[in-house]
């Protein structure tokens, strides 16, 4: 048994320590962090809306999403609670992509809300230009519900707790409004690599 778990240990490649931010652990597991109960919106109800200080608010059904190109992205996450998990492989739509064709006008804010009322703000400038998508596959599978399935925001450069789960749009605006957690107590941004994980850090 000891000489199988040795194995098993070593065939991990070692971790690059530039790559964890400050007061992080790495972790090979993927713990399930959710303020409430996992909602189930059945797929023909669901659609995702962009909407707020836009020239008109646009709605995809769970179809229309599915037709528009999809990115498989590679990326590191890090949760406030101190668990870095690297080279997680998801599978979404590119916020760019969703806002191609969209008149934001005045918006430099955006409220992302979900399914069982969590919501989080993240300024634009943070989804645009290849920085974040609506994830809706990971691992090769379909997005766990535990995990935000059908649909979760992934913002991987900020803290994971502004990666929506259970996501059903983003709302655009010109000033910011703390989101669920940013009321109680979080940093209104969230960069790991400044740690800022409460309001004043
Ligand atoms: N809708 C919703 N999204 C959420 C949360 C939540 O409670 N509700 N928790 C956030 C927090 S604090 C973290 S750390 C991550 C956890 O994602 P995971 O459960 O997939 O690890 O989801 C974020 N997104
Ligand atoms: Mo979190």
């Amino acid at each position: 048994m000891a000489v199988i778990s040795r194995g098993f240990r070593s065939r991990r490649p070692p971790v690059d320590p530039s790559r964890v931010p400050p007061g992080q652990y790495v972790t090979n597991d993927f713990p399930v962090l959710s303020a409430g109960p996992t909602p189930h919106t059945p797929l023909d109800k669901w659609t995702f809306t962009i909407r707020g200080t836009v020239g008109a608010p646009k709605s995809w059904t769970w179809e229309e999403l599915a037709q528009l190109p999809h990115e498989d992205v590679t990326v590191d996450i890090h949760c406030v609670t101190k668990w870095t998990k690297l080279d997680t492989m998801w599978s979404g739509v590119a916020i760019d992509t969703l806002l191609s064709g969209i008149d934001i006008g005045k918006s430099r804010y955006v409220t992302a809300f979900c399914d069982g009322g969590y919501t989080t703000n993240v300024p634009l400038a943070d989804l645009t230009n290849g920085q974040a998508w609506i994830a809706v596959g990971y691992d090769g599978a379909p997005l766990h519900p535990e995990h935000g399935g059908p649909a979760r925001l992934l913002v991987p450069h900020l803290y994971f707790w502004k990666s929506a789960k259970w996501v059903r749009g983003l709302e655009l605006r010109e000033h910011d409004v703390p989101g669920f957690w940013e009321v109680n107590g979080y940093h209104d941004y969230g960069d790991p690599w400044k740690e800022q994980r409460y309001q004043g850090d």
